[in-house]
Formats: structure tokens, sequence, C-alpha cells
């Protein structure tokens, strides 16, 4: 081994030694808890989101909703603001992507394979839903559901959610269901913990 190269071997061991010391001591905590929807069979589908939260990052990497035997996947599909959804055909019939809601998009129809996108930047008042339709096949539905930051999650069947990663702070958690409501609760997260929430939505 060259002195040249020990010494780019070292200032490299360095610069991750710093790196790491940079970083905050705790990565912040967890949301978690479960959602009951009064009269369905399935606690799915549900929007949990945190309403307001200091510094939030940007929203991250396009999201996809597929059109996959003749539904929208996933049925619901949250987003923070400002992200790109890639609506896919994974059909062998064309499908047409529009919504009605907020600043309404048509995105025309399309064939097996192709894609389409529309970007989610305008939100009045959050969450703001989409219901996404197609024309072609009028029982086609799903739902977009914009939310002010990537602090989210989206309930299973047993209606568990569970939000990561949030810095620590006192915060409201709203709901979103398509039938549904319940009103924001206040959450306190530690650094380190989970806080737990849990919501009854009924219509
Ligand atoms: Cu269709």
């Amino acid at each position: 081994m060259t002195m040249r190269t020990t010494w780019v071997l070292a200032a490299g061991v360095v610069l991750a030694a710093t790196t790491v010391a940079a970083r905050p001591p705790q990565a912040g905590g967890t949301i978690t808890g479960t959602v009951k929807v009064a009269g369905q069979a399935s606690n799915a589908d549900v929007v949990v989101y945190v309403v307001s939260v200091a510094g939030a990052k940007p929203a991250a990497a396009p999201a996809v909703m597929d059109q996959k035997n003749m539904k929208f996947v996933p049925h619901v599909l949250a987003v923070p603001v400002g992200t790109t959804v890639k609506f896919t055909n994974s059909d062998t019939v064309a499908h047409n992507v529009f919504s009605p809601d907020h600043d309404k998009y048509n995105l025309g129809t399309f064939g097996p394979g192709l894609s389409k996108d529309h970007v989610f930047t305008k939100c009045a008042t959050f969450p703001c839903a989409y219901v996404q339709l197609c024309m072609i096949h009028p029982e086609m539905e799903g739902y977009v559901v914009v939310v002010p930051n990537s602090y989210f999650a989206t309930s299973n069947d047993a209606g568990q959610f569970t939000i990561q990663g949030v810095p620590a702070g006192q915060y409201q958690v709203g709901v979103w269901y398509a039938k549904a409501k319940a009103q924001p609760k206040p959450v306190t997260v530690e650094a380190g913990k989970p806080a737990t929430v849990d919501f009854a939505l009924a219509k």
C-alpha cells in the first residue's frame, strides 16, 4: 500500500466518523395505534397523519397507483403534498384516469404497460381526498389522499398503523376514511419510544 493510498483511507475513516457524530442522538419516536371503523368488516384504508410537524421534509420519491384486475391498487394511496403519483396500467385493457375533486385532473385513456403522472401540489385544507375514477369502467374507484408531510400511515385490515421516526414533540394526529370520520387527537412523542393513539370512526 502506498503512502498516498493510506492517507486517503485514513481521511475516509475520519470523514465517516464525523458524519456519524453529527447526527442527532435520537431519530425520533413512533406513533402507533388502532383504528376501528363502525359497521365495517375491515378496518383497512384509514389514513392516519400528523397534522403539523415543524421543519417537515418535502415529498420524497414518486408514488405509484396501479390499475390491475380492474381495480386501483392500492385502493387508498396517501402521499405528502408535492408528490408525483405515477398511474400505471398492468391490465390487458385500456384504462382512464380522472378525478373530479379539488383542482381536478383528467389524464386521459392509456393502454397496457403505459403510465401517466400527476403531481399533487395543491391542498387548501388537509387532508385532500381525490376520488380516483375510470371513465371506461364505472365500477373502478380508488382514492389519492394528500397529507401535509411525510409522517403518515395507512391502516391494515386489523386497523393497526405505525408512523415511524417522528421528531419528539406534541402533535395533533388526524384520520381520513372514505365513509366515516373521527376528530383529531393529541399525542406526545418522546424520542426512542412508541406513543399510542386509537381512533373510533363513525358516520
Ligand atoms: Cu378502467
